[in-house]
């Protein structure tokens, strides 16, 4: 089984940020003790995907965090990324698991019990499940009730992080869920200082015990 910690999961958004500094906070966020990293491009060539994705993995490499992308087997494959992340509306788990192989890590999206338990079912190796709260983020999602999220958390082996809106003033309301960490953009991504963003996340989720 390959390891890795979910428990503090930024997943980026390059919009409205030049390159530079859209590597710029990446770096500052894993210098804050992000743990396992997601690039997310919905509106890129594929060249230009995997250029970012290249530049991205070598920021993280450094850092000992593993590189996930979304939605991309060809990507990920590309370039050498430790995993893939599938959602509704991209491969199944199953097909991004014969494709990536054993070694790298597979997640998807689950919103409902039964979803949660196929996908693991199929293969894949943690799960993401939200929106727990809006999102200013641009995605295709409905909100997931922090009933579903437990029930969710209880229903499957596999690590599941809590996504959707969150950020340190309120991801108290995942106190006592047995989630595996917070997954989040925003509060990192859009963070004035990314690095303070993260180790403050991190600080608060320990407090709660969440992670
Ligand atoms: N899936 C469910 S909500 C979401 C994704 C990708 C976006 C979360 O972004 P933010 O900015 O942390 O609300
Ligand atoms: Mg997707």
């Amino acid at each position: 089984m390959k390891k890795f910690d979910p428990s503090l999961y930024f997943i980026t958004d390059s919009t409205n940020y030049t390159e530079e500094e859209f590597l710029r906070r990446v770096e500052e966020a894993l210098k804050g003790g992000v743990t396992l990293l997601q690039l997310r491009e919905k509106n890129r060539s594929t060249r230009e995907y995997i250029d970012l994705a290249e530049k991205v993995h070598s920021i993280a490499r450094k850092y000992n965090v593993p590189l996930i992308i979304d939605d991309r087997v060809d990507v990920a494959l590309a370039v050498d990324a430790e995993g893939v992340h599938v959602g509704a509306e991209d491969m199944p788990v199953s097909t991004a698991r014969k494709l990536m192989g054993n070694e790298k890590i597979v997640g998807a999206t689950a919103k409902t019990v039964p979803w949660a338990k196929d996908a693991y079912e199929q293969g894949a190796d943690y799960l993401g499940v939200g929106a727990i709260f809006p999102t200013t983020t641009k995605v295709k999602t409905v909100l997931t009730s922090t009933d579903t999220l437990r029930d969710i958390c209880n229903a499957v082996p596999i690590p599941a992080n809590a996504i959707g809106g969150l950020n340190k003033d309120n991801i108290d309301v995942l106190e006592g869920i047995p989630v595996a960490g917070i997954c989040v953009v925003s509060a990192i991504m859009k963070a004035d200082d990314p690095k303070c963003a993260a180790e403050d996340l991190k600080a608060k989720a320990r407090e709660l015990k969440l992670i």
